[in-house]
């Protein structure tokens, strides 16, 4: 090749590299000086309107402001502080006012567009302030969580980031399609301590979800003191799955973990799982038994096995004082009291116990929750049936709804955070089959089932069973990215979701995972955003 022309191919390449070069690093930061859209937001909302050109730069001086008489919608305040505080290094403090804020970060319960209705909000950001308006404070904690996904991803990092904290100019308003957005954590296979219950709760109240079912009860461990029958905890709680120690929560700690979902407007639905699923109980009290004999405690994985004695009068009392006890540590409407696999009952013993213990629930003052083979079994008023079938119609759910339960949308082969995204997944199980990104995400719960009306879906939980999960890693690796997406489907209305559109803004939420130390799955179903350069 001529002299010359190798010269002017070098001077290219090193041009093409430096530009490269500067290219790349500029690609770190086009994502960080670009305030985050509008339209990025997970879940996606109901409405956003960006307003071209208008930025709002949080000041270091920047206060959050309250309206004076609300310590719910304050309690906001101090949770969006203590969410940016550590990034951004501003003191941000917390302060109420009754009047229209000027400047700052205003959470206010008025003025908020009538359609946002209980849980949703108003978001407005100028030039000059931000603006969350709701009717509740579970609405400006909603609307908390789109400000701070409206933030770059850096304000995710617990140590002081480099600013500036833009936020697009724009109005958002958003409200739920379901009142019912849940997540489910199976404690007995194994038992999880009640740091990484609060760790789960941070992580799902991100997307907007307002209910944990803790799975509190199963073959392999009770994980709840009952004081009229403290060997539940003690013996029934001393094991799990492959034989490891197990525990349990003290009422302490349980009332803990409620006031802790509470304050992210979370409700907890405890779940004592009959007249299947109970070995634990039966092998703590010989008299629970029907031979009076008490089983082993069981480490293993199977179900179906085991069955409470539904011809003894102890049975009864034992689940009446069970239920009463769990009730009182319980203020949400619901307590879950299983009904699945009972594959060791006959079913017209099925009918009988459930009969005769659902008005436990009622006397109680709570309401009746159960898997959908509930169905078989009398109503009682507000009965939720949960639906984790595989099909799309189901005799049980059918007679449930017909008698008049409302349905939550669990279906095994969509919302089971359990089942494996593909076979290279080394956790979870795949009876139900395999679930990526895009099969969690793929669905309409108001459709799905051909014989249930849109009507009587009251919205979606996504269950994580644990038998082949002991830790928190394990958990949030099979929890995101499909829990997010299956948020979205209980949030957002139909017509705004599609895929292609989603999978990009999931792929955005990357960085925002890996800044909060989250242990996702990095499907390649999804593009994932370049992680900004933040510390931890
Ligand atoms: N089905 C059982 C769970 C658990 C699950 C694992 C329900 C309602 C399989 N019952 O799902 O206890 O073992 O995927």
């Amino acid at each position: 090749m001529h002299r010359r022309a190798r010269q002017v191919l070098l001077v290219s390449a090193v041009a093409v590299v430096t530009a490269a070069g500067f290219a790349w690093i500029g690609a770190a930061t086009p994502a960080d000086a670009a305030p985050v859209s509008l339209q990025s937001v997970v879940p996606v909302p109901v409405s956003a309107q960006p307003a071209a050109g208008v930025t709002y730069t949080l000041p270091a001086a920047a206060t959050i402001q309250t309206p004076t008489g609300s310590p719910a919608a304050t309690a906001v305040g101090s949770y969006l502080a203590d969410l940016l505080r550590p990034s951004t290094g501003y003191a941000l403090p917390v302060t109420t006012t009754s009047g229209t804020p000027t400047s700052g970060i205003a959470l206010l319960l008025s003025g908020a567009d009538p359609s946002v209705g209980s849980e949703g909000y108003q978001l407005d950001v100028t030039a000059a302030l931000v603006t969350v308006r709701a009717q509740t404070p579970a609405g400006l904690f909603h609307g908390v969580q789109t400000l701070r996904q409206l933030l770059p991803a850096a304000v995710e990092a617990r140590t002081v980031q480099p600013g500036p904290w833009e936020l697009a100019g724009g109005r958002i308003v958003d409200y739920p399609r379901y009142g019912y957005r849940g997540a489910m954590l199976d404690v007995s296979r194994h038992f999880f301590g009640v740091d990484v219950v609060k760790r789960y709760l941070d992580e799902i109240s991100q997307y907007k979800i307002n209910t944990l079912h803790l799975h509190l009860s199963d073959d392999q461990g009770w994980r709840i003191v009952v004081d009229a029958w403290p060997r539940l905890a003690t013996v029934g709680g001393s094991t799990q799955v492959g034989g490891g120690a197990g525990g349990y929560y003290t009422k302490a700690q349980y009332t803990d973990l409620v006031a802790y979902a509470a304050a992210r407007h979370i409700t907890i639905v405890p779940e004592i799982d009959m007249p299947g699923h109970t070995n634990a109980a039966l092998a703590s009290y010989a008299e629970l038994n029907c031979n009076n004999t008490a089983p082993p405690l069981y480490t293993g994985t199977s179900v179906g096995f085991s069955s409470l004695c539904v011809g003894k009068e102890i049975t009864y009392t034992f689940v009446q004082q069970v239920l009463a006890e769990l009730a009182a540590l319980t203020p949400g409407p619901y307590l879950h009291i299983g009904g699945d696999e009972a594959n060791s009952t006959s079913d017209a013993d099925y009918r009988t116990f459930m009969n005769r213990i659902q008005p436990f629930v009622g006397n109680a003052g709570k309401t009746v929750m159960g898997w959908h083979q509930l169905g078989q079994a009398d109503h009682t008023p507000g009965r939720i049936a949960q639906y984790w079938g595989t099909t799309t119609s189901d005799a049980d759910l059918s007679a449930a709804v017909s008698k008049g339960a409302k349905v939550v949308m669990s279906p095994a082969n969509k919302a089971y955070l359990d089942m494996k995204y593909t076979n290279q997944t080394p956790l979870g199980l795949s009876w139900a089959g395999l679930i990526e990104v895009q099969t969690a995400y793929n669905w309409d719960p108001a459709t799905l089932l051909t014989n249930v009306p849109a009507s009587a879906i009251l919205g979606v939980e996504a269950p994580m069973w644990s038998e082949t999960l002991t830790k928190l890693a394990d958990i949030e690796f099979m929890a995101f990215p499909r829990l997010p997406a299956l948020a979205e489907l209980a949030w957002s209305p139909q017509s705004a979701r599609n895929w292609d559109a989603f999978k990009t803004r999931l792929g955005a939420q990357g960085p925002r995972w890996t800044a909060q130390g989250i242990n996702f799955y990095r499907s390649p179903q999804v593009p994932w955003a370049t992680p900004p350069a933040t510390g931890r």
